[in-house]
């Protein structure tokens, strides 16, 4: 990767990968979009940024030349509760944005990477260590986009030879930019509910496995497979990576040993604990091991310690 093309910039991977990759690439060589403008943000202030509607192919194509970028990072989507809401802006702008993205990769022959997300599994999957390969029958419409996704992306790989790369993303937790609209947003919201009111109500059940990361390690996982020998990669588009499982009473009491009086209470969402229920407890993430040394840095404490740290230091 030498110059390199975000869309989604101020979603919650773009604003950390933008500011990542400017340190690793140079401030220059990495052009941020959004289809809005995020005024205080620092990726504004450290490099390029247009706006950008993916819808807009014209518009994707002109930035993509007038940068000479030659890698395509491609992010802009809806998440799983947003799109079971309007299922049909989520069908248009996850498949209309992507297509639009391949197209412009494939006519500058740039290399691309997208994410892909636990939410291409269904309820007919193997839910305990989920394979690399087996069944995706979706039941949402997330769900549906990713499937569809991974496999256009295999498409344009085998058909016009684009170098597209992807991971199914788990959960991903932050404290830079909280995610918008997910169905594993309860593993965020409640770090900052534990340090501003030391309790917190979850919207997921007790017992629901998912699988989950912290971002750094996502951020990583990213650098590491869009730098991997592609000689060594048999998956391309759909590496099944996770860091660890847990489900809403564990992460609680890891909170626990940081802050001791927090409690958590439950008020079931039944729309995302349909959509949490659909989805697998735990992904075998062996391929990507092997095929380009997937490799997470924090478990579930590691992770609580530092999330508590970073968040408390960012509210006060
Ligand atoms: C969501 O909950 O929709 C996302 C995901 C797992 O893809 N965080």
């Amino acid at each position: 990767m030498k110059k390199i093309l975000i869309t989604g910039c101020f979603g919650q991977i773009g604003s950390e990968l933008t500011m990542r990759l400017r340190n690793e690439y140079g401030n220059d060589n990495v052009v941020a979009t959004d289809i809005r403008r995020l005024e205080g943000s620092p990726i504004l202030e450290t490099g390029h940024f247009e706006i950008l509607d993916v819808m807009d192919k014209e518009k994707m194509l002109e930035i993509a030349k007038k940068y000479e970028v030659d890698t395509f990072i491609h992010l802009a989507a809806l998440l799983s509760a947003v799109a079971e809401a309007k299922p049909t802006l989520a069908w248009d702008l996850n498949m209309g944005g992507l297509v639009n993205a391949l197209e412009v990769a494939r006519e500058l022959s740039l290399k691309f990477f997208t994410p892909s997300s636990i939410g291409a599994f269904g309820p007919a999957t193997p839910k305990d260590n989920t394979p690399q390969d087996t069944i995706q029958r979706p039941t949402t419409m997330y769900g549906v986009t990713k499937v569809a996704g991974e496999l256009l992306c295999d498409y344009y790989f085998e058909k016009f030879g684009v170098d597209t790369r992807g991971v199914r993303f788990p959960g991903l937790i932050s404290y830079d930019t909280v995610p918008g609209g997910g169905t594993t947003d309860y593993a965020v919201d409640i770090y900052y509910e534990a340090l501003k009111n030391k309790k917190y109500t979850s919207f997921i059940g007790e017992g629901t496995y998912m699988d989950m990361m912290y971002m750094p390690d996502a951020i990583d996982a990213i650098i590491k497979l869009m730098e991997a020998d592609p000689s060594k990669l048999k998956h391309r588009n759909a590496f099944n990576i996770s860091a660890m499982s847990f489900e809403p009473t564990q992460i609680a009491a890891s909170i626990r040993k940081f802050i001791p009086e927090f409690t958590l209470d439950f008020d079931i969402d039944p729309i995302r604990q349909g959509i949490a229920n659909s989805w697998p407890n735990s992904i075998d993430s062996s391929a990507a091991k092997e095929e380009w040394g997937f490799d997470p840095k924090f478990d579930l404490d590691r992770m609580s310690e530092d999330m508590l740290n970073k968040l408390a230091a960012k509210l006060n």
